[in-house]
This record gives C-alpha cells, sequence and structure tokens, in this order.
C-alpha cells in the first residue's frame, strides 16, 4: 500500500484492512511463521524462495538466485513470468502491492499451483514484508524494469518503472527487522541443504546459493529429480539397481516417486507433501508402502519365488535396503500432528497406492532381472525375521 501523502485523499477500507494485516503480523510473529528465532527467521527465506519454486512448477522459471549480502540482506532473483504491475481498474492497485501487502493473497494473485498451508510455508511474502526492515521488489515485464520499496510492510514509493531490460523475472531483497528477530545469523549450511532438497523435489531448476559474507557458493541442478535423491541418499552404498522412478497425475494429486534399494538392512523413506518434508509420514506414505508390499508379493509369486504354499511377505520384509522418495503435490493440503508434519488428506492414500501398483508393476515386468533381485533381496529379509 502506498501511503496517501496526497491531502484530499483518504484511507479506504482496503488500505485500513491492510495496516491492520502487517499489525497483525508485526504484533504476533509466531502465528505465521512458527516462532522468532533461527527456525522462523529461515522460513522468510524459504518463504521467498518457494515463491519462485512455485513458478518453476507452473513451468514458468527454471533459474533462481539466492545471495547473502555481508550486511545480512537478502536478495532472491527468479526468471519467471514476473508478478504482474499494472494497476486494476477497480482497487487501484497492482498485483505486485497486493502480493506484498495483503495476508493470503497467495491463490488470489499469487498464481500458485499449490497451496502449501500448513502454518510455515504459504504465508506469502506480505508476511515477509511485513517482518522486514526493508524489503525491495523488482520486476522485469515486457521489457521493463519496475520497483518498489517496502519498510516494515508498508509501501515507501509507489510501483516505478526504473529502467529497461531483456527478459522477465522476480527480484526480492528483503532486511529481516532485527527488532523482531533479534541479531540476524543466517545458517549457511542449513540453507545449502534446504535449497539441494528444493531442487531434487523440482526437476530441471536450477538453484544458484552465494554467501557474501564468506564468499561460499553452491548450484543445485538435478534433472532426474528425486531420482537423482535416491542416488544421493544411496551414495555410499551398494544398490541392487537403478532408481525406478514413477510420476503420474491421479485424481488432482500429482505422484513422484522414487526408489532403490541397496544391500543394507536399514530404511530410508522420505515422504513430501508440496516440498513440504512430512517427517512423520501420512497418508502419502502408507499408500506408498501398501503398493510395495502387494507389488512385490505379486512379483514374488508370478516368477515363482514364492510358492503356492509359502506365506506372503509382510511390510517389513520389502523394506529392508529400501531408499524410497515419495513427493506429492496437492491443492488442499492438511497437515496433522503437534508438528504439522503429518499429512492428512485420506484420499492421497489410494492415489499413491494406485499409481505406484500400476506402475511399478509395469518397471518390474519390463525389468525381470531388477524384480529378481528386489524379491530375492525381500525373501533374504523374510528369511532372517523367520530365523529370529
Ligand atoms: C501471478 C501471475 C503471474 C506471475 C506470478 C504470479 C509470479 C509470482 C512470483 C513470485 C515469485 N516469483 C514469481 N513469479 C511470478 C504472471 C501472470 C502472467 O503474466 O500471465
Amino acid at each position: 500500500m502506498k501511503l496517501n501523502t496526497n491531502a484530499s485523499s483518504e484511507y479506504t477500507a482496503e488500505d485500513i484492512e491492510v495496516l491492520s494485516g502487517i499489525e497483525a503480523v508485526r504484533r504476533r510473529p509466531g502465528m505465521y511463521i512458527g516462532s522468532t528465532g533461527p527456525a522462523g527467521l529461515h522460513h522468510l527465506m524459504y518463504e521467498i524462495v518457494y515463491n519462485s519454486i512455485d513458478e518453476a512448477l507452473a513451468g514458468f522459471c527454471n533459474k533462481i538466485d539466492v545471495s547473502i549480502a555481508k550486511d545480512n540482506r537478502v536478495t532472491v532473483s527468479d526468471n519467471g513470468r514476473g508478478i504482474p504491475v499494472e494497476e486494476h481498474q477497480a482497487t487501484g492497485t497492482s498485483a505486485l502491492e497486493a502480493v506484498m501487502t495483503t495476508l493470503h493473497a497467495g491463490g488470489k494473485f499469487g498464481g500458485r499451483s499449490y497451496k502449501v498451508s500448513g502454518g510455515l510455508h504459504g504465508v506469502g511474502a506480505s508476511v515477509v514484508n511485513a517482518l522486514s526492515e526493508e524489503c525491495i521488489v523488482e520486476i522485469k515485464r515486457d521489457g521493463k524494469l519496475y520497483r518498489q520499496v517496502y519498510n516494515r510492510g508498508i509501501a515507501k514509493t509507489a510501483v516505478k518503472e526504473v529502467g529497461q531490460c531483456e527478459g522477465t523475472g522476480t527480484t526480492t531483497t528483503f532486511l529481516p527487522d532485527e527488532k523482531i528477530f533479534g541479531e540476524i545469523k543466517w545458517d549457511y549450511p542449513l540453507l545449502v541443504q534446504r535449497f539441494r532438497e528444493m531442487c531434487y523435489l523440482t526437476k530441471g531448476v536450477e538453484i544458484h546459493f552465494e554467501d557474501k559474507r564468506t564468499d561460499d557458493e553452491v548450484t543445485f541442478f538435478f534433472e532426474g529429480g528425486i531420482a537423482s535423491f535416491a542416488k544421493f541418499l544411496n551414495k555410499d552404498r551398494k544398490v541392487l539397481h537403478e532408481p525406478i522412478y514413477i510420476s503420474k497425475q491421479v485424481g488432482g494429486t500429482d505422484v513422484e516417486v522414487s526408489l532403490q534399494y541397496n544391500e543394507g538392512f536399514a530404511e530410508h523413506v522420505l515422504a513430501f507433501a508440496n516440498c513440504i518434508n512430512t517427517e512423520d509420514g501420512g497418508s502419502h506414505l502408507t499408500g506408498l508402502r501398501a503398493a510395495l508390499t502387494r507389488v512385490i508379493n505379486d512379483t514374488a509369486r508370478s516368477l515363482k519365488l514364492l510358492k503356492e504354499d509359502d506365506a506372503n511377505l509382510i511390510g517389513d520384509d520389502t523394506r529392508e535396503g529400501l531408499v524410497a522418495i515419495v513427493s506429492v503435490k496437492i491443492s488442499e493440503p492438511q497437515f496433522e500432528g503437534q508438528t504439522k508434519a503429518k499429512l492428512g488428506n485420506p484420499e492421497v492414500k489410494g492415489h499413491v497406492e494406485t499409481v505406484v501398483s500400476d506402475e511399478l508393476a509395469l518397471y518390474l515386468n519390463e525389468h525381470p532381472s531388477d524384480a529378481k533381485r528386489i524379491v530375492d533381496k525381500c525373501l533374504t529379509s523374510a528369511r532372517a525375521r523367520d530365523a529370529a
């Protein structure tokens, strides 16, 4: 919102709503970002980067640059479409200003394909803006460069055309407010890990991350998406086969799974919903496990590795030495539990189970030597269980 300096103009109902929104966020930041400690601070960064990830998921962006300046300012830049800057006739403001100043404008103006609620992600750029001493957004659209500056969530300038440019994109620079967060201490290793994960989960996007405090930098790009993730998790182990990669949409759920067995006995399965690591699992994980047990039993029977009189393998038998990633994208995620780290949506279990059952059966049918190695591994686990 640009504050009206014109004596004849008045505050509109919209202006008041914007101000009270910003005030609400600043008064109780924990309600929006979890805490004002290190975790909350880092959520500001994830939120802005996630907006660019979302533009990449929509198919319009393939490069994201993140940098931390010596003074702790963060700049996140993408080559997406650029947030629209033209003024709406009805409201007199642009989508840009609405995104930056209105709580939950994400769905309405953000063009988000997937809502990432659950408390921590998806709160929107307006929350980051409200909790930043200064925030500058620069938009490249139609050959022009536009700029708007905010202080603690309030627009200090209108959206101004400041030059010409090539290409399109959105650049956000923000300095978290020390009044809210105390001393600003960005954790480089933590951010590297998170960006690596985001990059695996968003196939084909490149993330370049630079820390000008130390001159550290890293670039991530994983053509194979979560299949590359499985390979990475197995990098120090002997594997039984190349990662199996499954990707299909069913009933409004985007399902992506990769799995690769190693010679070890530990189970290492990661579950994500809308790029959020659901550490306590949930319906997507349940669906994956059910499909795996079923398909491996069917395969064992059809390969005659399990005889008529043999009992079925149990779920545990199919998960020794398993590295797997399940990632779903859904429009209305329900995150449950104390830490909101469990996916609730019951329909997702069936969606994941269907996709994995169909596609994994197909894969194993077409790759009989992989199928045999995997089934043998599971039979070994079952025998060890019987012996114990
Ligand atoms: C809504 C519409 C359009 C772009 C975006 C949102 C957008 C938002 C963000 C946030 C970070 N990076 C972004 N990039 C794009 C464009 C609609 C159009 O041009 O047709």
